[in-house]
């Protein structure tokens, strides 16, 4: 049965609407692999950098029930399991697999998954089947020329597919995958990454859009510089500001992002509790990162 949103705000600290929460959540990185290509991103297997995509470990489903006792243990207001990468978690099948785990150990944990949507639509009935109670979709543009800015390319079914075409795809996909999600129970949040230079104006048209499609709330995350967007500037202050307040004409906003690591435990922007849950070092370098 969906969660009532009023209580997710109190105990998802990701929903929360106002004051920060205190609740906190285990990232369970389960799903290395990714099926479209954002410029910004680089995903890495570190222990040192604090963002999306940075995991210290990639773990099998039959792991993460044991990683969430272990956090719970530690981090007693643990209220949330969720999986944000450290690529996307619908480019392989192991984050369903794991909810279904953790469905099963932990019914009473919040299940959240975060997603760049492409297979969202096909997904739809799995996702739901499995229990997963919120769901994170970035979307970065509605509008295919500035989306193909941003993402260079897609895999879809085997086919590489570039720019214009694959975004349309993309967008096609996220919004109709909204759709039967948000009818099927599952509280949807939107991510949006902030490139000022490239998405800075579109703002509120994607948060209107995806409202439309059955989004709860929306969460713009400035962006980092990196990979192919390195040279590109991050948004201001001011402007996050301004963005906030345009999308917030459509769409409740969530404003305490802490532009988590795909391996992150702990109360978001707070102690980090997953050098002692994630205790596997690997020295693979890959490139990419999940916003
Ligand atoms: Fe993780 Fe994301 Fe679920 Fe939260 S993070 S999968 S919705 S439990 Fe939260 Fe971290 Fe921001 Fe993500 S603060 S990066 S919004
Ligand atoms: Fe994939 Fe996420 Fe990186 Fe985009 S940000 S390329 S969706 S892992």
């Amino acid at each position: 049965m969906a969660i009532p949103f009023s209580e997710l705000t109190e105990r998802h600290p990701c929903f929360a609407i106002g004051q920060k929460s205190n609740k906190g959540r285990i990232h369970l990185p389960t799903s290395p692999t990714c099926n479209i290509e954002c410029k910004f991103c680089s995903r890495k297997i570190n222990d040192y950098e604090d963002r999306p995509g940075v995991s210290s470990t990639v773990i099998k489903p039959e792991e993460a029930v044991g990683a969430v006792k272990r956090a719970i243990e530690l981090c007693g207001n643990i209220t949330v399991a969720g999986i944000a990468g450290p690529g996307d978690t619908l480019a392989s099948p192991y984050a369903l697999e794991t909810f279904r785990l953790i469905k099963e150990a932990y019914p009473d944990i919040i299940k959240c998954m975060s997603t760049n949507g492409l297979l969202l639509s096909e997904k739809a009935g799995e996702i739901i089947d499995a229990g997963i109670d919120t769901l994170t979709v970035t979307v970065n543009a509605v509008d295919p020329e500035i989306e193909a800015k941003i993402n260079g390319r897609i895999l879809y079914h085997g086919e590489m597919i570039e720019g214009v075409e694959g975004a349309e795809i993309l967008i096609r996909n996220q919004l109709d995958g909204i759709a039967k999600v948000a009818e099927g129970g599952v509280t949807v949040k939107v991510n949006t990454v902030l490139v000022p230079e490239v998405n800075g104006d579109h703002v509120s048209e994607v948060a209107k859009t995806v409202k439309a499609a059955g989004a709860r709330i929306y969460n713009i995350i400035p962006m980092i510089p990196m990979n192919e967007f390195k040279n590109l500037r991050p948004p201001s202050c001011a402007e996050i500001d301004r963005t906030r307040a345009e999308a917030e004409r459509y769409i409740e906003v969530f404003r305490h992002c802490s532009r988590c690591r795909a391996d992150a435990v702990g109360t978001p922007g707070g102690k980090d509790y997953g050098k002692q849950i994630y205790l596997k070092r690997v020295e693979v370098q890959e490139t990419f990162s999940h916003g």
